[in-house]
């Protein structure tokens, strides 16, 4: 009988499940059921409530939960041997929250998403109670934000206390939906437990005093926290899974992917060129950054993870390249036309507000750049957008010994050779569709032989499913890498100076 093991992925806009065969180290099911096709009555756009307020984003839980029974139903209609599926764990959105109520009604009809920004006040009065940014940043892993779920929690105790005082149980989407599956509450993992401003980073424990800024009576509406392979019990038999099947935890989506990329040890380094660009890492160590601008969660593994966010992405490299009336091919010339380090010339991309560095206002800087030079503004993004993942990782302190690049732009080589030569290492190219789906399904086979006495190793349960591409990875210049090591200098200057009041 091939061992399966099924992954979900509950995201904002659609819910996914993909079954592997551990054993033939296959995929054998990959389905997605977006929300507003498949479930119209709930009203949602792109899997989130209209709203007058644009801060506000919420979406129904409900929608979750019966999204879960479409996908089962629609999975036994393609005869997925369910039956013989040994083990189920999750990925979910981070930083939404699930309110019920002690007898499992909702004590709130609507969930506020990752998506949502409007708690910047609540935001202010945690990082305050907590000792200022560096200090959240370090008791917790990220600095506020009002996407995270403690300053949520916070803004729902203010403006609806009754609600809140009926509120027997907290939970995020992922241990929502992993509640869901064995039938009884869920522990939050340590993953996308610090997603919440309210995890202790290292002790990986409530942070008391993190709860006590929040809301009062808050310690008795969160769930224990749990290893990302804990199993929370047998999966209810209304799925139709294998007797023996065991439900796991769930965890978040971004420490999903880390598993689904094989970011399993030190030293190993994704980007994601999308329409942001987003570096991942894995840290052996728990490091924060003192500036509050990058993410330290949990890693499926015990260890940590990094998360940071540069906004202008793809959006950055396509306003160039259409400022410039060039296609593709156009720009890739130009790249290869130009010398690496640009003969000193910088340019900061900030098109729109930026995360990293923290941009308020946008717009575009240029030293030693002539902006009729299009040749050299070409490279002077692609560089610029490398040196600052070098600049704004630093404090991670993880020298990386082969980047991972994935996402729509990675397909272009001639990027992935300045990123190669800027960071001084080699990269190669990884295509993983459904990287936080495939990561919970590898953490579901991880968990069950954990569960069953047997000491698994990672290397061994994602080998085959998260392998590079043959053939592509691209080795850094030594003579061009040394460019880098000093303008990297200058680059970090020029921000100064551009961020100074
Ligand atoms: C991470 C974040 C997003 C969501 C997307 O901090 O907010 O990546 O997890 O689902």
């Amino acid at each position: 009988m091939p061992r399966l093991f099924l992954g979900l992925d509950s995201s904002t806009q659609s819910l996914s499940a993909i079954l592997i065969d551990y054993d033939a180290r296959k995929v054998v099911y990959d389905h997605s059921l977006n929300y507003d096709k498949a479930l119209p009555k709930y009203g949602t756009q792109n899997g989130v409530l209209p709203h007058p307020n644009p801060l506000v984003k919420h979406s129904p839980p409900q929608l979750w939960a019966d999204a879960l029974d479409l996908m089962f139903q629609q999975m036994k209609r393609d005869k997925v041997a369910l039956g013989e599926t040994l083990a189920v764990s999750g990925s979910g959105q981070q930083h939404g929250s699930v309110y019920l109520k002690a007898d499992g009604t909702f004590a709130r009809p609507t969930s506020p998403i990752w998506m949502d920004s409007a708690t910047s006040v609540e935001c202010a009065e945690i990082r305050q109670a907590l000792g200022g940014l560096k200090a959240t940043a370090e008791a917790t892993g990220s600095d506020t934000f009002e996407r995270f779920t403690g300053p949520q929690i916070r803004k729902f105790f203010k403006a609806e206390r009754n609600a809140y005082e009926q509120t027997a149980h907290i939970a995020l989407v992922s241990s929502y939906m992993a509640g869901l599956m064995a039938g009884k509450i869920a522990p939050i993992d340590h993953g996308d437990g610090a997603g919440m401003n309210l995890m202790a980073i290292r002790k990986k424990k409530w942070h008391p005093r993190a709860l006590d800024a929040t809301a009062p009576g808050l310690a008795r509406k969160l769930p224990p926290l749990a290893e990302s392979w804990k199993v929370i019990g047998p999966v209810h038999p209304r799925f139709g899974l294998n007797k023996n099947a065991v439900a796991l935890v769930w965890s978040g989506d971004n420490p999903c992917s880390v598993i689904g990329l094989g970011l399993i040890k030190a030293g190993m380094v994704a980007i994601s060129l999308g329409t942001s660009d987003t570096l991942f890492g894995y840290m052996e160590e728990c490091r924060t950054d003192p500036n509050g601008e990058g993410h330290v969660f949990g890693a499926p593994t015990g260890d940590y993870m990094t998360l940071i966010c540069f906004k202008n992405g793809s959006l950055a490299r396509e306003k160039v390249r259409e400022t410039y009336r060039l296609d593709w091919d156009g720009f890739n010339r130009a790249l290869a036309s130009t010398p690496p380090g640009n003969n000193g010339a910088i340019m900061l991309p900030w098109f729109e507000a930026e995360i990293v560095p923290r941009v308020n206002k946008p717009g575009i800087h240029r030293f030693d750049l002539d902006e009729k030079n299009a040749a050299a503004n070409c490279r002077a993004i692609i560089e610029a957008q490398m040196m600052s993942m070098r600049l704004h990782s630093q404090w991670m302190q993880v020298k990386p010994a082969r980047i991972y690049a994935t996402g729509g732009a990675s397909v272009n080589t001639a990027i992935l050779q300045v990123m190669a030569d800027v960071m001084n290492c080699p990269v190669a190219r990884i295509e993983v569709a459904k990287s936080a789906a495939l990561g919970a399904a590898l953490r579901a086979a991880h968990g069950y032989a954990a569960h069953a006495g047997q000491k698994p190793k990672w290397q061994e349960i994602v080998a085959g499913f998260t392998d590079p591409i043959p053939g592509s990875e691209i080795k850094p210049n030594p003579k061009a890498a040394s460019t880098y090591d000093k303008l990297i200098e200058k680059y970090a200057n020029c921000e100064k100076r551009a961020l100074a009041p």
